[in-house]
């Protein structure tokens, strides 16, 4: 897969480099390139921003730079033979990411992702950009951040590790929260009796039917505690 981010803060994403993602970059699974969406700027001060048509408090996005570098992102995907790129803009006023975004977008050659700062991005960019490809408007979630980058990383770090060959055991991938729609079940490992806590017995009998039923009875009850609102409809599990 190949990623694609503008940003005018690309030091951000000097921590995709390390662990995990940063061997996927380095083996080939992964090429990810940060651009400075101030590269594409002409003039002394690299504007990248200005006052908003209509008023209003702060200032948007300025729609010239943000052509072109998508104009050069998006070419070079063309020009090397293969599908039109995803193009996400993360917002708060998108669709909410979830592990089933994520899951559809690693299947994807080649995502681009636009990071907005200030008060948002002028509103002519979204629409040439689906000139370039498919766009998706995206929100990590109901709260505000200052700008995409933090939830750029998080969505590329979801992604990334979908990535067939990223993580080592892709058995791991399937055990965890929101993989089968429930939390979780709760994890242990040695010593057996920690500050006077132990681990549940059922986990210590050998009897693996009854660990997975035990570990399936968790998730129920945890999800149904913590988040009900992940639950089809009571007790249909
Ligand atoms: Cl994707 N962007 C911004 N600026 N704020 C957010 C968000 C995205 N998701 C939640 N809050």
């Amino acid at each position: 897969m190949r990623i694609d981010v503008l940003s005018i803060f690309p030091s951000y994403f000097d921590g995709l480099t390390l662990s995990l993602l940063g061997r996927a970059r380095n083996s080939g699974i992964l090429e990810l390139n940060v651009r400075d969406l101030r590269d594409w700027t002409h003039d002394r001060h690299r504007t990248v921003d200005d006052t908003p048509y209509g008023g209003g408090a702060g200032m948007v996005m300025k729609p010239e730079p943000w052509g072109e570098a998508l104009d050069e992102v998006a070419a070079s995907t063309m020009s090397s033979g293969t599908a039109r790129p995803t193009i996400i803009f993360p917002s708060p006023a998108g669709e909410v990411f979830t592990q089933a975004t994520a899951r559809d977008l690693s299947t994807r050659d080649h995502l681009v992702f636009g990071c907005g700062r200030y008060e948002g991005i002028d509103e002519r960019v979204f629409e040439y950009a689906a000139s370039l490809g498919e766009v998706r408007l995206i929100s990590l979630g109901d709260y505000v951040l200052n700008g995409g980058e933090v939830a750029t990383m998080a969505m590329i770090e979801a992604i990334g590790r979908l990535i067939p060959g990223v993580v080592g055991n892709p058995e791991s991938l399937v055990e965890e929260s929101h993989e089968d729609g429930l939390l979780e079940y709760p994890s242990y490992t040695k010593p057996s009796t920690w500050r006077d806590r132990s681990v549940p017995d059922v986990l210590l009998s050998g009897n693996h039917a009854a660990i997975a039923a035990w570990r399936r009875e968790q998730q129920l009850e945890r999800t149904r505690r913590r988040r009900p609102d992940l639950l089809p409809d009571e007790d249909a599990l």
